[in-house]
């Protein structure tokens, strides 16, 4: 078989589309909280000024699933069907509520403890992000979110907070969800507020340099912690395919896959790429770094390469082919022909799993750890208290499949943690609707339902693949 005997199979979640208890223990609010669900929430990604100022009938985040009252029910769950980790994060603002505190809040340290504790009991290592799209309101308002350099010690602070508290613990780390994203949806990644006038690019490529620059240091204070800790960037990943082959598509598709990759250059190789000095020029873009920031890179590189794969994504330098279509997607990629896709619009390609695999393991020869992947579909509970979700088992056939060739093409791969194993909020439209778990919870897009959990029939096969890694597919 090729995948190793230790592998690491699991399921992965985020704490602000799950937990809910968004005020309790001490929790102060963060930006995902200002979030509601459905169309307007895409608006107010995209306007986040929007989003300060409406009030919302209802906010996804605020109860979410309730993992925070339920996660011993949900972790007994997961190991029942053999998980061997558990992915997770930590929310920014349970410990540090506005953000720029000086102590951290000990009952939100507290409930971390509890949940490590109980994977424990199962022998299921966590794997946890320090920050998934959740910062703290309070460092949005006061600061502008991460264009303030500032943000880099408020980070360093929470990130040397619970490395120190979980020593011994939590062995791997994420230290930032999709880092990539800032470019995309800058609230989400950053809490970054763009003003009408203002060079965005400048905006959200200083704010990128800040993160790196904290992710190098939050790498360095792991290893100080504990050498044994095993650090990991994380990339929302998707090779972009030329739209035809045509030179001018082909040379598109190669400066939009460095773009995509610009962030994992400086996270594993430790430097800024060759190609970032005339991407900077046509963009206008300068960046303001400290001395010593250079260095900080170089030395304190990532260890794995983590990333999301939902699909491939197309690109055309024809300006008339890019009008005629747009997908819905949430990257707004080109459709594909050749692919069929989600209730969503995402394209399914599980060869595209296989080609970005390959590609990340020649650019870095680090290992790689598929950290999220799945399908969001609508899913019906029957008269028996299941979903008959064949097509979820399909889905993730196919790309498990393409996931073992690439091994088999010689890519070192440590592990897969499927995204959304128990049904949690959508983060692109804040919906319950959008399913991906094995674990149906009964609980709608208005926030209405008893948060009951019932195993899909892709509990058993998912189980069933855990239990042959990977053989019984
Ligand atoms: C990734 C995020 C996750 C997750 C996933 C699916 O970008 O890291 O938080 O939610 O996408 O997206 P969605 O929830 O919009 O379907």
């Amino acid at each position: 078989m090729p995948l190793k005997k230790d592998f690491l199979w699991g399921g992965a979640v985020a704490a602000n589309q799950c937990e809910g208890a968004y005020l309790e223990d001490g929790k102060g609010l963060s930006l995902v909280d200002l979030l509601p669900a459905g169309k307007e929430r895409w608006e107010a990604l995209m306007e986040p000024k929007k989003a300060l100022t409406t009030t919302y009938s209802h906010y996804p985040s605020h109860e979410s699933i309730d993992f925070y009252h339920r996660y011993k029910e949900d972790i007994k769950l997961f190991a029942e069907m053999g998980f061997k980790v558990f992915r997770l994060s930590i929310s920014w603002p349970r410990i540090f509520p506005n953000g720029d505190e000086t102590e951290p809040n000990e009952k939100g340290l507290a409930f971390y403890d509890n949940v490590f504790d109980e994977c424990a009991k199962y022998g299921i290592e966590p794997l946890v992000t320090i920050n998934h799209f959740d910062t703290p309101l309070g460092l949005v308002k006061d600061y502008g979110g991460w264009r303030n350099r500032k943000l880099i010690d408020f980070y360093v602070k929470f990130a040397e907070t619970v490395l120190h508290r979980y020593k011994g613990k939590v062995k791997y780390w994420l230290t930032f969800n999709e880092i990539n994203m800032i470019l995309h949806i800058p609230f989400f990644g950053a809490g970054l507020i763009l003003e009408d006038g203002e060079n965005h690019d400048q905006v959200k490529y200083q704010a990128a340099h800040y993160q790196l620059v904290a992710s190098s240091l939050a790498t360095k204070i792991a290893k100080e912690v504990d050498p044994q800790i095993q650090i990991g960037c994380m990339l929302a990943a998707g090779e972009i395919y030329p739209y035809t082959c045509h030179p001018n598509d082909m040379l598109k598709a190669v400066k939009e896959n460095q773009s995509q990759y610009f962030f994992i250059d400086v996270q594993s190789r430790g430097y800024y790429p060759s190609y970032a000095e005339r991407l900077f020029k046509e963009l206008g873009v300068s960046l303001e770094m400290e001395e010593g920031d250079r260095d900080i890179l170089k030395r304190h590189t990532v260890d794995f390469i983590s990333f999301s794969y939902y699909s491939s994504r197309l690109t055309s330098a024809d300006p008339e082919v890019n009008n005629a279509q747009k997908s819905g997607n949430a990257i707004m990629t080109l459709r594909n022909p050749h692919l069929d896709a989600t209730d969503w619009g995402w394209q399914i390609d599980p060869i595209g799993l296989r080609v970005t695999m390959n590609q990340l393991w020649d650019r870095y020869q680090k290992p790689l750890f598929i950290v999220e992947n799945g399908m969001g579909a609508v899913d019906e509970l029957n008269e028996n208290n299941t979903v008959d979700d064949d097509y979820r088992i399909e889905y993730m056939r196919d790309h498990l499949e393409q996931m073992i060739e690439a091994v088999e093409d010689g890519v070192e791969l440590m592990g897969y943690t499927s995204w959304g194993c128990i049904d949690l909020v959508s983060a692109g439209s804040g919906e319950m609707k959008k399913r991906y778990g094995f674990i149906y919870v009964d609980r709608d897009n208005e926030g209405r339902g008893t948060n009951e959990r019932y195993k899909k029939k892709s509990f058993n096969w998912y189980k069933q693949v855990i239990e042959s890694n990977g053989e019984k597919l």
